[in-house]
């Protein structure tokens, strides 16, 4: 229902310098000058000060704004109140204000107001989702990306360009008597062709995306007092993961996620590999084996004073074997620098080994910069091409790409330009979905449930 004032806090904090109560629908300026006296007149785009009246009773000193519809967020009448960071006295004024007669807004109400009146996209109204919870510069720039219009923009240059040969396909079977140039099947399939491969290049980037966005999974794996827990500590700049050189120290697996250089990584401490006739740790080591699937990097850490061991040699194979990224670290280099010679050369047809001292930190910045080149880190933070990192947006790619390449399929096979004229319909219609051009109001609420109250 679009038709009734809505309202809330639309800061987040507890006894901050100041919080802004947002009010939009029909009667937000109604409700103002009810409430609020000044000895200047509200405008559109103003800001004035004043105070906030119940009844006689002064509640705060604020400052309030105005924009008059449709040039606002919400596309409709707001008015702002920013009064003092206060939870109480905010709350106060809040409360006045849907006494007065507004709602309450749910999670993400002003922004769906913002779509359903035509502010902005529906791919542009989730990156505010993705802005607000942003924790580094990558992934706010992608999602301020968004916000501008990059994936709009892409996505509707692909959509237009199958609903435009859709048409030009529609009259060479509507009027095949009329002159018009009829549409050669070669032809189609080479537009057809086109739009594909674009798709699959969003599609693609999501990999890229779902790095930046949800953070690399990286397991730490190696045999018992190698180091490993010695290195999460370093990386998290904690001592999460208890060290002892007593082997065996790490049971569980200890889970820690952290930023570095602007790069989320979800870390896996394991279990020293080792036989044992220890139970608790047998199943600590069998988790550290089953976690290999479960993540995008594996470090190997090698304890140099024991030399590669079989039990490393094993460990590397089966890393090898799942084809998995990984980097090896030729741990203790500070009191074993004898030693590294050998174990180098029988590691010589691996890439990504390097010397470590988890003791001096010598190493870590390779390491770290190691990571960053192997996910592609820098030349997406340098580049300005569009990365999916949404999931709903890459499945709605991946329909569409499908469906079009069942189209391309049909032509080619001669089944007739008719029925893969369906499917060419079908794609721009999942691609329409993105941007909100064919979407349901099921899928509307959804995506606005996520977003914040207040927002
Ligand atoms: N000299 C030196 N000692 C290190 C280095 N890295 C770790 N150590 C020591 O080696 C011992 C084992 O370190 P941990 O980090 O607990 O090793 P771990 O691989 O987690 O061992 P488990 O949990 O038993 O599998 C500790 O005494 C550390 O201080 C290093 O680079 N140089
Ligand atoms: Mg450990």
């Amino acid at each position: 229902m679009l038709t009734d004032t809505i309202a809330a806090i639309s800061t987040g904090g507890n006894n901050t310098g100041i919080n802004i109560i947002r009010i939009s629908g029909e009667n937000s300026k109604k409700i103002i000058d009810e409430i609020f006296t000044a000895s200047d007149k509200l405008d559109h785009q103003k800001i004035i000060y004043g105070k906030i009246l119940d009844d006689d009773k002064v509640l705060d000193e604020v400052l309030v704004s105005y924009f008059i519809k449709p040039n606002s967020f919400t596309g409709e009448n707001v008015c702002e109140i920013n009064c003092h960071g206060g939870r109480r006295v905010t709350l106060n004024i809040l409360e006045l204000v849907i006494k007065k007669g507004a709602r309450l807004a749910g999670p993400g109400e002003f922004s769906k107001r913002a779509f359903l009146n035509g502010k902005m996209d529906l791919s542009k109204a989730e990156s505010i989702i993705d802005i607000i919870n942003a924790k580094t510069k990558l992934q706010t720039k992608i999602a301020t990306e968004q916000l501008e219009g990059g994936l709009y923009n892409i996505v509707k240059t692909e959509r237009e360009k199958l609903i435009e040969l859709l048409a030009q396909i529609e009259v060479s079977i509507d009027y095949p008597e009329y002159d018009y140039k009829e549409l050669e099947n070669n032809e189609i399939i080479n537009k057809l062709k086109d739009i594909s491969i674009n798709l699959k290049k969003y599609i693609n980037s999501y990999d890229d995306g779902k790095y930046i966005k949800d953070g690399i999974n990286v397991a730490i794996l190696g045999g018992t007092n190698a180091g490993k827990s010695s290195l999460l500590n370093i990386l998290s700049n904690s001592d999460k993961a208890i060290v002892t050189d007593i082997e065996g120290t790490t049971r569980d697996i200890v889970e820690e996620t952290v930023i570095i250089d602007d790069i989320v990584l979800n870390i896996f401490d394991t279990a020293g590999i080792r036989d044992t006739e220890d139970v608790v740790e047998k199943i600590g080591i069998k988790k550290s084996f089953a976690i290999i699937d479960k993540v995008d990097l594996i470090i190997i850490v090698i304890d140099l004073l024991k030399g590669l061991t079989e039990k490393d040699k094993e460990l590397i194979n089966k890393i090898m074997e799942k084809n998995k990224k990984y980097i090896i670290c030729l741990n203790k280099i500070d009191v074993s620098h004898e030693k590294v010679g050998k174990v180098k050369k029988q590691l010589q047809s691996f890439k990504n080994v390097i010397e470590t001292s988890f003791f001096t930190k010598e190493g870590i910045d390779t390491l770290k910069n190691k990571i960053a080149y192997m996910f592609n880190l820098e030349q997406i933070s340098n580049d300005d091409s569009i990365i999916i990192v949404n999931q709903r947006h890459k499945e709605l790619l991946d329909k569409s790409y499908t469906s079009l390449n069942k189209a391309i399929n049909e032509i080619e096979k001669n089944i007739g330009v008719d029925i893969a004229e369906i499917d060419i319909k079908n794609s721009a219609k999942y691609l329409g979905e993105i941007i909100g051009e064919e979407v349901t109001s099921d899928v509307i609420n959804k995506i606005f449930e996520k977003f914040c109250l207040g927002k």
